[in-house]
């Protein structure tokens, strides 16, 4: 056993990463206050920096071009809480299930291992406010540009398959995740979250314990995380230690009151307004990016331009992604890569010759059951689930 496992560089999360002086270059994000620092954090390359207390971490938009697999040293980091684990012992560490179930199980990370027939999928991890600092009007939460996505091949168990050996009791409604890191002050909700029964169950969510062939990164979760296909991030319960099965449904905080969106069809307000109704945040809407031209990027006029980017949805699979160089008037359709399953990014590629001049590119995905993305943006106060049409201007000459 790894014994180097057992602790992270305490120091340099509780101080924030190391800002190694060659790479104290700030990234300027595309909107008004975007100015971040670069840090090293313990297992993982340069991320822009959000906040250090708790860790939260930004992928360099590049990283996306690099390859359709995040690379777990660019995955990106996000916390609530500032307590989080700074020692594990993988050989005491156990998953505790519990709460309405025949048999509570106490699972040690090498009975999971061997216990049970493994499970790989490859999956887009999306944080809910992923892209809000580019939201007008501006709302509160974290000023995330594009970065707050990763795509991995996880491999774990079915969550179905441990429900199944605790013998879940009827009249069981939901499932509680809880993980290893908690509130700094006892007022502070811990964080929580729950799925209804029958998706949990449904053979797809999985306790997670390796990404992209390696165990999970310390600050994704290590040992074990929940994946939840299809869904964003906040469902993914890092550090996951307990499942609780319930008979009702779960009102902690992290469900009751946040991660929420307005319950209508296009999760929105007209902007600037509040929803009369929340539900709780589900699956993920249909995006697609260019990821090998920057905004502001120079290209040979009346040459072949070669794009290329990536596209995903909440699970329909990618049917379709159609690029327009002229703002959006007219569309032509891009050639779909490798299919690594419905919740991964798909890669595509196009061709556009681009007469002298500044041009507006844009990309537009449509899901299996055609759902898009808007050529406007969607608002609601939380600043979740942008999904417009992006906009990258070029000048050919
Ligand atoms: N234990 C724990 N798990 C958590 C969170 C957290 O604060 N604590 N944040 C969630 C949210 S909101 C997101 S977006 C994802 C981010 O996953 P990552 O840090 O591996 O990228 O973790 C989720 N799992
Ligand atoms: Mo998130």
């Amino acid at each position: 056993m790894d014994r180097r496992r057992l602790l992270i560089g305490a120091g340099a999360l509780a101080f924030g990463g190391a800002r190694d002086s060659a790479a104290m270059e700030p990234v300027v994000l595309p909107f008004a206050n975007g100015e971040r620092p670069l840090v090293r954090y313990p297992g993982k390359r340069q991320l822009i920096l959000l906040t250090a207390r708790p860790p939260q971490l930004e992928t360099r938009f590049s990283v996306f071009d690099e390859g359709v697999i995040t690379p777990n040293d660019a995955f990106f980091v996000r916390y609530h809480l500032s307590g989080i684990p700074l020692s594990i012992d993988p050989e005491t560490f156990r998953l505790a299930v519990k709460g309405k179930v025949a048999r509570p199980l106490s699972l040690s990370l090498a009975e999971l291992k061997s216990g049970f027939a493994p499970v790989e999928i490859v999956a887009v991890n999306q944080c809910s406010g992923n892209s809000r600092g580019f939201v007008s009007p501006r709302v509160a939460g974290g000023q995330l540009a594009n970065g707050a996505m990763g795509n991995a091949r996880w491999r774990g168990v079915p969550l179905s398959a441990i429900l199944d050996k605790a013998g879940v009791q009827t009249g069981a409604r939901q499932v509680a995740f809880n993980g290893l890191d908690g509130p700094p002050l006892p007022e502070t909700p811990d964080f929580v979250k729950a799925l209804d029964l029958f998706h949990a169950g449904d053979g797809e969510v999985m306790v997670a314990y390796a990404m992209n062939g390696e165990d999970l990164p310390w600050l994704n979760g290590y040992p074990l995380r929940l994946v939840v296909p299809g869904y964003y991030g906040t469902y993914w319960v890092k550090h996951l230690s307990e499942i609780i099965v319930l008979d009702q449904p779960f009102d902690g905080y992290w469900m009751s009151k946040a991660y929420r969106i307005p319950d209508n069809d296009c999760a929105c307000t007209p902007p600037g307004e509040p929803a009369v109704a929340t539900t709780p945040i589900k699956r993920l809407a249909t995006r697609s990016f260019i990821t090998n031209l920057a905004d502001g990027a120079k290209v040979r006029a009346a040459a072949k331009t070669a794009l290329r980017g990536i596209a995903f949805d909440g699970g329909q699979g990618i049917g379709a992604v159609l690029v327009s160089a002229d703002g959006g008037k007219n569309w032509t359709q891009a050639r779909l890569g490798e299919n690594l399953g419905r919740y991964s990014f798909r890669e595509w590629r196009a061709e556009l010759s681009l007469p002298a001049g500044p041009h507006e590119l844009k990309t537009l995905a449509i899901a299996g059951a055609g759902r898009s993305q808007p050529l406007e943006p969607l608002w609601n106060p939380p600043g979740y689930m942008r999904n417009v049409v992006e906009t990258i201007r070029v000048q050919a000459s």
